[in-house]
């Protein structure tokens, strides 16, 4: 057995089976490179599903963590410690916004901006209690929580783990009229991700993102952007809002808040909003300890410079230009995305999304299928444009084959 199969038969013994993952034993990572048990280096196209969208073992952020771990690195929120409120006040200004709280995975973000959404409705619009309801797209994926998969469409997300938390109605992704129908008198919030990852990062239609923003303006009613994949560089600006001029209510932040160093994530809105909350009312153990401020506000001075906003539109342009000139040759069906981030639908008779990826993956290349047929691609952002496009011909030559 080499040492590959060995971790892996160790990790399908002693692990729950949530995952199928691609047979390679990550060791080490730097910037987009990893490399395995066996010393094989792998293009990462993956970045830990946009957790890295400054590369492995970036020297800003490992610097900040190495000098907050010899500080103190969890105090809980009994009691206050040196990085907190400068982390709030940087993230609430990163967005434009006045108020954060901050968790820890994106998906107790996503709950936190759920209950912050209902408390809001009850307390500040007025919505009689129990009645609150929440407009979210289908296709959508916010994350795994029993009350988040209560909202999903994906029957293998939703299986088995009823019964369902009310109050959510699903509209199609990019229908405005769709949406205005579902809102009423009870609606305290539409969530939605501004490009849908999971889904196959699908790109609303043009002006999709400005309509909603404008009737739940005109309604009262709270549009709340889940940015946990879109956000912090990943499409080629702070957020994937700005591509449609949109500020939301409520930015629901995570992935590489933390660059895939620790696990931070947050709900960042206005006074009005977040001021509903009273001593005892939510809270975490870890959400907006030391070490993950620390690490968070580097991050934050990253995004500050554009320079990663700037690498991202310029090599993403770079990359849906060399994918668009694989459609129309009956390999690739279609491309979407925006900035690094691209999904890739591969016509069915040249493989499934799983069968491209371990193509790839014999030839150094690592990338995440979706749904079917469709691989997603969404390298670090550090990625260098030739080793972009050595991770182009790979794609080239397995398409090809
Ligand atoms: C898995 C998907 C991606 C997210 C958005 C909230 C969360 C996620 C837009 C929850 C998390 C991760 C979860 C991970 C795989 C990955 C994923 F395939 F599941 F859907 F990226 F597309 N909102 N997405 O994308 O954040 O709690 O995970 O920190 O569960 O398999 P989390």
């Amino acid at each position: 057995m080499t040492a590959t199969q060995r971790d892996i038969a160790a990790a399908e013994e002693h692990s729950a089976h949530t995952y199928h993952p691609l047979p390679v034993v990550v060791a080490t990572a730097s910037g987009a490179w990893m490399t395995d048990v066996e010393g094989r280096r792998y293009l990462d196209m993956l970045a830990g599903y946009s957790a890295l969208n400054f590369g492995h073992g970036n020297r800003r952020l490992i610097n900040a963590a190495q000098r907050q771990l010899e500080r103190v690195t969890l105090t809980s929120r009994a009691f206050h410690h040196d990085r907190f409120a400068e982390f709030c006040a940087a993230l609430a200004e990163l967005c434009g916004m006045e108020m954060v709280l901050p968790m820890n995975t994106g998906a107790e973000a996503v709950e936190t901006a759920v209950k912050t959404a209902r408390k809001w409705g009850y307390r500040v619009k007025g919505v009689p209690d129990g009645r609150a309801k929440i407009v979210v797209a289908d296709n959508n994926f916010h994350g795994r929580t029993t009350t988040i998969i209560s909202f999903s469409t994906d029957p293998e997300a939703r299986a088995d783990y009823g019964p369902y938390t009310p109050g959510f109605e699903i509209v199609p992704y990019g229908d405005l009229a769709a949406m205005e129908a579902a809102l009423d008198d009870d609606t305290v919030a539409v969530l939605l991700e501004p490009i849908q990852g999971e889904a196959g990062v699908l790109v609303p239609p043009p002006g999709y993102m400005a309509g909603v923003r404008r009737l739940t303006a005109e309604r009262n009613i709270l549009f709340i952007a889940d940015e946990i994949q879109s956000g912090l560089g990943r499409t080629g600006r702070t957020f994937a809002c700005e591509h449609e001029d949109v500020v939301p209510d409520m930015y629901v932040l995570g992935k590489a808040l933390g660059g895939g160093v620790v696990p931070v994530s947050a709900v960042v809105s206005s006074r009005d909003v977040l001021g509903v909350y009273r001593p005892g009312e939510h809270g975490s153990t870890f959400g907006g300890n030391p070490l993950a401020c620390a690490v968070a506000l580097e991050v934050i001075a990253i995004l500050r410079t554009g320079e990663f906003q700037a690498r991202a539109t310029e090599l993403g342009e770079h990359l849906h230009h060399e994918l668009g000139l694989l459609t129309g040759t009956g390999v690739v069906a279609a491309v979407r995305g925006r900035g690094l981030w691209a999904g890739v639908d591969i016509a069915s008779e040249h493989g499934t999304g799983r069968e491209i990826s371990e193509r790839l993956m014999e030839r150094g290349v690592l990338v995440k299928d979706t749904h079917g047929s469709t691989i997603r691609i969404a390298p670090p952002l550090v990625i260098s444009k030739e080793d972009l496009d050595w991770g182009l011909d790979q794609l080239r030559a397995v398409l090809a084959g």
